[in-house]
């Protein structure tokens, strides 16, 4: 059985490019000849979303030939009580402290969802150690922290308090496959034990400037145990391209510009390209080189003309110290250390 995983599409209704992103989810589930589309929480980003959305997810969840399930997350914690109709195909696992799915096409899947919890309990473990199966796959759907060093910047908004759990109490439930959400970055897939795999699929829209990078959804195939990435072709994403410039360096970093620039242009985001450095080429000239580029994408330019300093016999006298050194990097980094500490110095000399 094939199952597609997303979590965090913070649906929104001033926000279409998180209903295109569903679309997409849906157009390439289709593709893959899903089996099963499973949804670790955040489908809504509030409540007054999933209101006001609800008609139009019912459509686009209904006469599919697959099923969708969710489990609640901090966005959308009450959002599917009370017996309301988000589409024929879709189904949310909300009864607490865990709600078991099982497909018809293939009992030896025990798909186990943990709707929106706060913080870990011992009648969750519990629950959790009961409701696994021995003589089927086991699945666990999470909205959940994983210890893993991540900064809070990862996850949505600042909220990596989040029910907070341990890879070895995860392990230790002894799942095979974890399919959780909260985490927005990326993909990222960790095995907790030889038979344990967790992974985040990350948002498959960039909601925030903290996503970065092209969208992507996760695929497991419960037949072979293979799980991996796909890129989400379409879906709306944000990307840096960050350059330090370096003297004598100045057009090779317009070519890996120009050629970042063009790489992106069909793609549906927002990009930005942030300068850094020093170089000998004049800061006119350089911004000039920069408005071709710059019509397309916005650009951050704190590049500086340093001819001066290069030129100085201090810096010379340095140079030649520095030329012993056998690394490149090394070089380049004293080189960088000395600009600075002499455009310091000059400054203060003005
Ligand atoms: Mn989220």
């Amino acid at each position: 059985m094939k199952i597609l995983h997303t979590a965090d599409l913070h649906l929104q209704e001033k926000n279409p490019e998180t209903i295109k992103t569903l679309e997409l989810i849906l157009t390439l589930a289709k593709n893959q000849n899903v089996d099963l589309i499973t949804i670790a929480g955040d489908l809504f980003d509030s409540p007054q979303d999933a209101e006001n959305l609800r008609t139009r997810i019912r459509r686009l969840f209904s006469n599919l030939d697959f099923p969708i399930i969710a489990i609640p997350g901090n966005h959308d914690e009450r959002v599917f009580k009370g017996n309301l109709d988000f589409g024929t195909n879709f189904y949310a696992l909300i009864n607490k402290p865990v709600e078991c799915y099982t497909l018809d096409i293939d009992k030896k899947v025990n798909i186990v969802g943990v709707p929106f919890i706060s913080r870990i309990s011992d009648e969750l473990l519990i629950e959790l150690a009961k409701n696994r199966k021995t003589d089927a796959l086991n699945i666990l759907l999470l909205h959940c922290t994983l210890d893993i060093s991540f900064s809070k910047d990862d996850f949505g908004e600042q909220e990596k308090e989040y029910f907070e759990i341990d890879k070895s109490t995860l392990k230790a439930l002894n799942y095979d496959f974890i399919l959780a959400g909260h985490f927005h970055t990326k993909f990222d897939r960790r095995e907790l034990s030889s038979n344990c795999t967790f992974v985040y699929p990350g948002s498959p829209l960039s909601i925030t400037w903290k996503e970065i990078g092209e969208r992507t959804v996760a695929l497991l195939d419960t037949s072979t145990r293979s799980l991996g990435s796909i890129i989400l072709e379409g879906s709306f994403y944000r990307d840096i391209l960050n350059v330090k410039v370096f003297p004598d360096e100045e057009s090779n970093i317009f070519r890996k510009m120009e050629e970042w620039v063009n790489r992106i242009e069909s793609d549906n985001g927002e990009f930005k390209i942030i300068i850094n450095g020093y170089g000998k080429m004049d800061e006119i000239s350089f911004s000039e080189r920069l408005e071709k580029i710059r019509e397309k994408i916005e650009i951050e330019n704190n590049y500086i003309d340093v001819t001066k300093i290069l030129e100085h016999p201090l810096y010379q006298r340095f140079q030649e110290e520095i030329q012993q050194s056998e690394s490149k990097i090394e070089k380049e980094s004293l080189e960088r250390v000395i600009i600075q500490a002499m455009r310091d110095v000059t400054r203060r000399e003005d």
